[in-house]
């Protein structure tokens, strides 16, 4: 079968936080959204971030999740490249245990927004579910299957802790 055009990028600083970010392939994977993985650092390879996000928008990108640790500038650099909606997911991966890259993602100054979400996997996840989020209002498919997920969601609670 023919690869589906992606519509949500993931990208992260290194291969490393692949163990983190794969939860926000996993969110969208299960809505059927395609998305397109990249280990892509603002400061390693500046080089490969300006030339993806420079064709992005026209592959058929709507919007990029961009998770980081440490020093965790990937998230503002892309918004700086794009106006497609850029959600950054700080990880732990530093001593500092991910509150260095939750600030450095959340305290954008004014002009260049970041959508920053929890440290983590937690964060992946809800980064993935937001960018769908985002696609729903436009994909009437999408938002079905993202309300029926709720559902689910919702159905697997137990009311009773015992
Ligand atoms: C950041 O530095 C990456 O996003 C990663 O979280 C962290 C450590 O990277 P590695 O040294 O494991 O490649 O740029």
């Amino acid at each position: 079968m023919a690869k589906r055009t992606p519509r949500v990028a993931i990208i992260m600083g290194s291969k490393s936080d692949w163990e983190v970010m794969q939860a926000a392939e996993k969110a969208l994977d299960a809505l059927d959204i395609p998305s397109d993985a990249r280990v892509i650092s603002a400061h390693r390879t500046p080089e490969r971030l300006t030339r993806y996000l420079a064709g992005a928008e026209e592959s058929g990108i709507e919007v990029i999740i961009a998770g980081a640790g440490a020093a965790a500038h990937l998230a503002g650099v892309t918004a700086a490249h794009t106006v497609l909606p850029v959600l950054g997911v700080p990880i732990g991966s530093s001593e500092l245990k991910g509150l260095d890259a939750l600030l450095a993602t959340v305290q954008m100054p004014g002009g260049i927004p970041v959508a920053t979400f929890a440290i983590g996997k937690a964060g992946a996840k809800n980064a993935g579910l937001f960018a769908a989020a985002i696609l729903a209002r436009s994909d009437a498919a999408i938002r079905e299957r993202l309300e029926k997920f709720r559902e689910a969601q919702a159905a697997a609670v137990p009311e009773r802790p015992y």
